[in-house]
């Protein structure tokens, strides 16, 4: 008896698998590649030195908040921004495929209400922008939003069912990325999560690439004349998603990828760390960064590694084309983790402790391999209010998120001559204004005595 192939022991229970379960079974199975598991199972991840990595890290050439860079000024910025985006060569992508576990929300994020007096989902807050962008420029600015197997229906279903926000068929591409089985820890083999059912899970917000790539969002866009992705996560209802200045500073300094970073609250604040090392701008996530290199402080106090990575992004299209026909393309990430398996006597296994690696791409593995990157600093009360964790959790809930909305929105009102109280919530829909300098006149004086929501 020659010895079981992986894929004869995927199917040790064909005999118990209605017909419908076996092909469901078989298509998994010709899904994956065998051959790179084995590849990445071999390679026991070369524990990445971390430490000497830190050791090396400078904080990165940014482009600081109000500091003129070299390669133009902020009003050349925002001029060149608006004429990219005027000239239909910028797309938006929206990464949703995680499942929102520590938000304890059981639908897909997108859907989550953050708007605090509008009630408003992310999805919609982002569709709603990206819809005033295209009136103020006049242009069509197509949005890829990428989910997971986990998120992929709920979400179509989510945006036909709201008439895509608006956004006509042309101007909204949902597509899925890839899913990675997960192996046994010990022997590497691949894990069943049912009797007909590969453990599978998402590859990772680095998918993006492959997915954009296969299911022929990079081709499409370039027949579109796309020449850059402004790329952001669902999860933050403040990103000025397609931001001209940003565009512009990104064409200005001729980048291939340039990331927009805050001032980190705190050393060791859950946000990666954009650094410099070995001439290259690249990415030390929270979990990898040692404290003792987190707290590091320059001669004033303020820290060494400041600039916190918020996953906002400015993808040459022909960069990522470049790095999606390389066959490696993004490095893969292993993670151990408890994955619930069905052993070998059909019983359902639910670990106690981390029992298999999962694999996942990190998007912000294409920093180091960008020839120019640019990082350009935003002011975190205007771009950077994630939804991450539920609402006992010190940051980073929905109403630390809501707070930061309508302390912007206050912001702009009070500038402009209004008079908002503190007790009073004020939300402020893009097309009533993308941002303080379109409020004008029309509320000099005016003193708000209720919750308002202007739209
Ligand atoms: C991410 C970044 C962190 C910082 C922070 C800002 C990583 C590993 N960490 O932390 O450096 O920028 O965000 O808020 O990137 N997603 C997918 N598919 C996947 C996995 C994730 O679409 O397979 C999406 C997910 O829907 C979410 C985003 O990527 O919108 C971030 O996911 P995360 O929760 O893994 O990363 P997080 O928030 O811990």
């Amino acid at each position: 008896m020659s010895d079981p192939t992986p894929q004869s022991r995927l199917r040790r229970f064909a005999a118990e698998l209605s017909a419908e379960q076996q092909q469901k079974l078989d298509s998994q199975i010709a899904n994956v590649d065998f051959e790179q598991l084995a590849r990445l199972c071999s390679v026991e991840e070369s524990k990445v030195d971390w430490s000497s990595i830190a050791e090396r890290a400078e904080p990165p050439p940014a482009v600081r908040l109000g500091r003129t860079p070299a390669f133009g000024d902020a009003i050349t910025a925002r001029k060149r921004g608006e004429k990219l985006l005027r000239d239909g060569k910028v797309a938006a992508i929206l990464v949703a495929g995680g499942q929102g576990t520590r938000l304890g929300f059981d639908k897909p994020k997108g859907l989550f209400p953050i708007g605090p007096v509008s009630g408003r989902s992310l999805f919609q807050i982002h569709c709603d922008r990206l819809l005033a962008m295209m009136q103020r420029y006049d242009v069509s600015i197509p949005l890829f939003v990428m989910t997971s197997p986990a998120t992929d229906q709920e979400t179509r279903e989510y945006f036909a069912k709201n008439n895509n926000f608006g956004l006509e068929p042309a101007q909204l591409q949902v597509f899925c990325q890839g899913t990675m089985p997960a192996v046994d820890d010990s022997t590497g083999e691949v894990l069943l999560s049912e009797k007909h059912q590969i453990a599978l899970s998402p590859d990772g917000h680095g998918g993006v690439l492959a997915a954009l790539d296969n299911t022929g969002c990079l081709q499409s866009a370039k027949e579109t004349g796309i020449e850059y992705f402004f790329y952001a996560q669902v999860d933050n209802p403040l990103v000025q998603l397609c931001d001209p200045s940003l565009l512009g500073y990104h064409a200005l300094a001729e980048s291939q990828l340039t990331t927009q970073v805050v001032q980190k609250r705190f050393a060791t604040e859950k946000v990666g760390n954009v650094v410099l090392v070995d001439d290259k701008v690249q990415i030390i996530e929270y979990s990898d960064l040692p404290d003792a290199a987190a707290e590091k402080t320059n001669e004033d106090g303020s820290l060494k590694f400041w600039a916190g990575n918020i996953a906002v992004h400015i993808f040459n299209r022909d960069f990522l084309q470049s790095v999606a026909s390389d066959a490696e393309g993004l490095p893969f990430h292993q993670a151990h983790k408890k994955v619930p398996f069905v052993d070998d006597s059909g019983e359902l296994i639910e670990p106690a402790t981390p029992n298999a690696i999962k694999f996942e791409r990190f998007v912000f593995d294409l920093l180091p391999m960008a020839e120019k990157a640019i990082v350009v600093e935003g002011d975190a009360s205007e771009v950077f209010a994630p939804v991450k964790n539920a609402e006992d959790a010190a940051v980073d809930t929905a109403s630390h998120s809501r707070a930061a909305q309508v302390a912007l929105h206050r912001t702009w009102l009070t500038e402009a001559g209004a008079i908002v109280p503190d007790d009073i919530q004020v939300e402020i829909h893009p097309r009533w204004a993308l941002s303080s300098e379109d409020i004008g006149e029309r509320v000099q004086g005016v003193k708000f005595e209720a919750d308002t929501y202007l739209q």
